[in-house]
């Protein structure tokens, strides 16, 4: 189907603008995806997000809004609330944050004033920006402490995390990250909150997928707050929810609305609640364990061909290649395999001796590829392309990228991607 026919109207409007999806179509179809945080959202997502629901104001909350004609907004709204409270069994949940980094300032706001010491884990081991670094505004406007991992393991020590936040007795304590190949113990996160007395955030943006299915156990019940973005291994739209026992839910909505936000998307809010429908089917276990499975049998795949990942493995839908030894650096690395097909991002490693931007290793996950079907059987092929591509970085060998992206391409073209035309 070409895009005159999927997209009739901007077709005829803006030609030059439907010629860009469509190319993007074409390159989502054709790629191997392998960033962590992406996926393919279905097309019963992708239709929900865009409708007429994006032409009402709705600032407020269902039954309590600023502008009338709610009627069919209110049910909207209610059915994803209703819908992320079943699925991640939480007294409360607001989805009406915009993404994730609104979604944790948001947090700030209801527990934290300005210059209060906030603790996370430290960007470059695997935290998020958000969680109170120096360039964030998170890390500007309030004193943010940092934990890491330990450089043996690569994993987080606790008994360090738990002396710094007796010594700190931070307003919150972040837990989660962005690039953590490993299980977060929510439980022992837990008992150093209370011993701190502090606020437990979870920010399960990158797993809330895998704990929707199952595949990674669940903060409820655990931590004060919830906070996710909706569009990784969720696979919805991009947005982010907000959960939290009852004693904070008028924090937290305060927060969101009117402390930080105006009106919500109703059309991603309807997004979000086709996406936790899809999620709490039992097609989505099957889906969340096959994205860890998939991981493991990637993670094995790369080691037997000589990559060196932190921590040694996965537990999760994430793989942190360190590079070092591979003498490419990760940009040069994420650069040839996007030549080579193969969509990647470049990324630090704990204690990288390089530059952010220029860094030492490469961050990869298999959420998209589980998507489109692909199963444990295809990851030693998988390994082998990005370990070939590896190579010819290092070569500058562009004959050998050119000739992985027809491979790629030939594979991705038996298992078509959701939401995306055949
Ligand atoms: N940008 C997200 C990621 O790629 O992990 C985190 O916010």
């Amino acid at each position: 189907m070409t895009a005159h026919h999927r997209q009739p109207a901007l077709y005829a409007t803006d030609p030059e603008l439907a010629a860009l999806v469509s190319a993007e179509e074409t390159l989502q179809a054709e790629t191997l995806r392998l960033i962590p945080s992406e996926n393919y959202v279905s097309a019963a997502v992708l239709e929900a997000s865009g409708t007429v629901l994006q032409n009402k104001y709705s600032e407020g909350y269902p039954g309590r809004r600023y502008y009338e004609g709610q009627q069919n907004v209110d049910r909207v709204e209610a059915l994803a609330v209703e819908r992320a409270k079943g699925l991640f069994g939480v007294d409360h949940a607001n989805v009406q944050p915009y993404s994730g980094s609104p979604a944790n300032l948001a947090v700030y706001l209801a527990f934290a004033k300005p210059g209060d010491t906030v603790m996370g884990m430290a960007l470059p081991m695997g935290g998020h920006l958000t969680h109170g670094w120096g360039v964030s505004a998170t890390g500007s406007w309030f004193r943010g402490v940092q934990y890491g991992v330990s450089a043996d393991t690569g994993l987080i020590d606790y008994d360090a995390v738990r002396a710094l936040a007796l010594a700190e007795r931070p307003k919150i304590i972040f837990c989660g990250g962005t690039a953590l190949p490993r299980t977060i113990d929510f439980e022992a996160f837990a008992s150093i909150a209370e011993e701190a007395g502090s606020v437990l955030v979870a920010d399960v943006a990158h797993i809330a997928g895998l704990i929707a299915g199952g595949a990674h156990p669940s903060p409820a019940g655990h931590v004060d707050v919830i906070s996710t973005t909706t569009h990784k291994t969720l696979r919805g739209p991009r947005g982010a929810m907000l959960m939290c026992k009852e004693e904070h839910a008028k924090a937290i909505d305060k927060a969101v609305f009117p402390g930080l936000q105006g009106g919500p998307h109703n059309q991603t809010t309807a997004g979000i609640a086709v996406a936790l429908h899809e999620a709490a089917q039992p097609s989505f276990v099957s889906y969340a364990h096959a994205v860890v499975a998939n991981a493991k049998a990637l993670a094995a795949a790369l080691l037997e061909r000589g990559f060196d990942l932190v921590s040694g493995g996965t537990d999760n839908h994430l793989i942190l290649i360190d590079l070092t030894g591979k003498d490419v650096p990760g940009k040069v690395a994420a650069k040839a395999l996007d030549r080579a097909g193969i969509v990647v991002n470049y990324n630090t490693v704990p204690f990288d001796p390089r530059k952010p931007f220029d860094p030492s290793g490469i961050r990869i996950g298999t959420p998209s590829l589980t998507s489109r079907g692909l199963t444990a059987a295809h990851m030693p092929v998988v390994a082998d392309w990005i370990s070939r591509a590896v190579d010819a970085a290092a070569k500058a060998d562009e004959p050998a990228l050119a000739g992985i992206r027809a491979e790629v391409s030939e594979l991705m073209a038996a298992f078509p991607a959701p939401g995306l035309p055949l």
